[in-house]
């Protein structure tokens, strides 16, 4: 059977990838491919939402460069949560530089990225030296890499033969690049004769999934679970607003009861999927 019909831990038994392998499993454990996207300016409302998230999802996505009041501690408390709820860490960096300036930017600056992200993500654009330049730091980590293969914004450029080099460039680095962030499963997409993609299972993460909207006033479009998951075959819904709104003072019971509530629906989506 193809990975679109096996269970995560099957899929889990066979990737070669740890920090695929990690998140798989969490998946199994927590019964959740709900990933929340916790996209808020102020620490105090990033890490509250957070643990009141912890325990519905398999992996949290952030982006550290937008909390105004941040230093390292905020990075120590993060830890702290990933322990406390099981869940992994994806910083939402959308490299796009050459390679050594990437390999500069997830190991260094203020955020120190690869030293506590298990997941992180670039853009294929520059080609495949922006792989090699982020593998250099994260593998030795056991971090795992994800190309932007796919976008949900209306008018994305990432489309048609884009998104089959990005999927040539990931099966090129299969140690390091586990997956895409895109709308609809890869595995087989732009192979030749000569690939040997018969046992291939990429990840596949997706933003732009909403149950109440289709989208926003700045292009962002979104799709339910069960079209994500059911339909197009991806792995890990990605939800942001859908879960804590606009922001503000977080409302703690009605944050936990939408990240259950989308929870249920990935994991019915994914059951529906490999038939059970
Ligand atoms: O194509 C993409 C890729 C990403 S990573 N579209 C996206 O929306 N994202 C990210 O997913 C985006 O940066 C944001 O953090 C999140 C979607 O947030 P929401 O509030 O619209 O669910």
């Amino acid at each position: 059977s193809s990975p679109r019909t096996q269970t995560y831990a099957q899929r889990a038994a066979k990737n070669p990838n740890a920090a695929a392998r990690a998140l798989l499993e969490v998946i199994e454990r927590k019964k959740s491919n709900l990933c929340v996207s916790v996209d808020v300016t102020k620490r105090d409302e990033f890490l509250n939402i957070i643990d009141t998230v912890g325990p519905y999802v398999c992996l949290i996505k952030t982006h550290v460069d937008i909390i105004e009041d941040f230093d390292l501690s905020v990075i120590e408390y993060l830890k702290e949560l990933s322990a406390k709820h099981d869940f992994l860490i994806f910083e939402d960096r959308k490299f796009a530089d050459i390679g050594n300036t990437v390999a500069l930017q997830y190991s260094g600056g203020v955020h120190k990225i690869a030293s506590w992200s298990h997941i992180t993500n670039a853009h294929p654009v520059p080609g495949p030296s922006i792989i090699t330049g982020l593998a250099s730091v994260g593998k030795p980590l056991g971090r795992g890499l994800l190309l932007l293969a796919e976008m949900s914004t209306k008018g994305s450029l990432a489309t048609g033969a884009y998104t089959e080099e990005a999927v040539r460039m990931a099966r090129a680095h299969r140690d390091f690049v586990f997956g895409f962030i895109a709308q609809r499963r890869m595995d087989g997409v732009g192979a030749t004769d000569t690939d040997d993609v018969a046992d291939e299972d990429f990840l596949i993460l997706t933003p732009g999934v909403g149950l109440d909207s289709r989208g926003d006033a700045m292009g962002q479009q979104y799709r339910t679970p069960k079209e994500v998951v059911t339909e197009s075959g991806c792995d890990v819904i990605i939800v942001g607003r859908g879960i804590y709104g606009k922001g503000g003072s977080v409302d703690v019971q009605a944050v936990q009861a939408q990240a259950e509530r989308y929870r249920k629906e990935g994991w019915a989506a994914y059951l529906e999927r490999i038939g059970q």
